[in-house]
Protein backbone atom coordinates (compact mmCIF):
# COMPACT_ATOMS: atom_id res chain seq x y z
CA UNK A 1 0.00 0.00 0.00
CA UNK A 2 1.46 3.36 -0.78
CA UNK A 3 1.86 5.94 2.02
CA UNK A 4 2.35 9.43 1.99
CA UNK A 5 4.46 11.09 4.98
CA UNK A 6 5.63 14.81 5.83
CA UNK A 7 8.61 14.66 8.21
CA UNK A 8 10.23 17.70 9.80
CA UNK A 9 14.14 17.60 8.48
CA UNK A 10 16.63 20.24 10.06
CA UNK A 11 19.46 21.47 8.91
CA UNK A 12 19.09 21.26 5.71
CA UNK A 13 20.50 24.82 3.87
CA UNK A 14 20.16 24.92 0.35
CA UNK A 15 19.94 23.15 -3.09
CA UNK A 16 22.52 20.74 -2.24
CA UNK A 17 21.20 18.85 0.95
CA UNK A 18 18.01 18.84 -0.70
CA UNK A 19 19.19 16.98 -3.03
CA UNK A 20 21.67 14.49 -1.04
CA UNK A 21 18.37 13.28 1.04
CA UNK A 22 16.10 13.09 -2.17
CA UNK A 23 19.05 11.28 -3.79
CA UNK A 24 19.42 9.03 -1.18
CA UNK A 25 15.88 8.57 -0.52
CA UNK A 26 14.90 7.60 -4.15
CA UNK A 27 17.93 4.97 -4.05
CA UNK A 28 15.55 3.23 -1.70
CA UNK A 29 13.57 0.24 -3.63
CA UNK A 30 9.72 1.57 -2.47
CA UNK A 31 10.22 5.23 -2.73
CA UNK A 32 8.20 6.46 -5.19
CA UNK A 33 8.28 9.86 -4.92
CA UNK A 34 10.58 12.62 -2.37
CA UNK A 35 10.21 15.92 -2.23
CA UNK A 36 12.71 17.93 -0.05
CA UNK A 37 12.18 21.83 1.08
CA UNK A 38 15.58 23.63 3.32
CA UNK A 39 13.18 26.31 3.22
CA UNK A 40 10.15 24.40 4.91
CA UNK A 41 11.96 21.88 7.10
CA UNK A 42 10.14 19.18 5.42
CA UNK A 43 10.67 16.16 2.91
CA UNK A 44 7.22 14.69 1.34
CA UNK A 45 7.59 10.83 1.07
CA UNK A 46 5.36 8.78 -1.10
CA UNK A 47 6.71 4.89 -0.57
CA UNK A 48 4.91 1.52 -1.00
CA UNK A 49 5.03 0.12 2.35
CA UNK A 50 5.38 -3.13 0.88
CA UNK A 51 8.69 -2.84 0.10
CA UNK A 52 10.38 -0.08 2.32
CA UNK A 53 9.39 1.02 6.12
CA UNK A 54 9.21 4.72 7.32
CA UNK A 55 11.88 3.56 10.10
CA UNK A 56 14.37 3.13 7.03
CA UNK A 57 13.71 6.08 5.03
CA UNK A 58 14.40 8.41 8.93
CA UNK A 59 17.45 6.42 9.39
CA UNK A 60 18.43 7.29 5.90
CA UNK A 61 17.72 10.48 6.24
CA UNK A 62 19.44 10.82 9.76
CA UNK A 63 22.57 8.59 7.98
CA UNK A 64 22.62 11.62 5.59
CA UNK A 65 23.73 13.77 8.52
CA UNK A 66 20.29 15.99 8.75
CA UNK A 67 17.58 15.15 11.94
CA UNK A 68 14.30 13.64 11.68
CA UNK A 69 12.10 15.63 13.68
CA UNK A 70 8.86 14.19 13.44
CA UNK A 71 6.03 12.29 11.57
CU1 LIG B 1 23.27 22.31 1.57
Amino acid sequence: MIESVVLTVTDMKCGGCEANVTGKLTAIEGVISVKASFKEDAVSIDFDNEKTTLASIKDTIAGAGFPVLSD
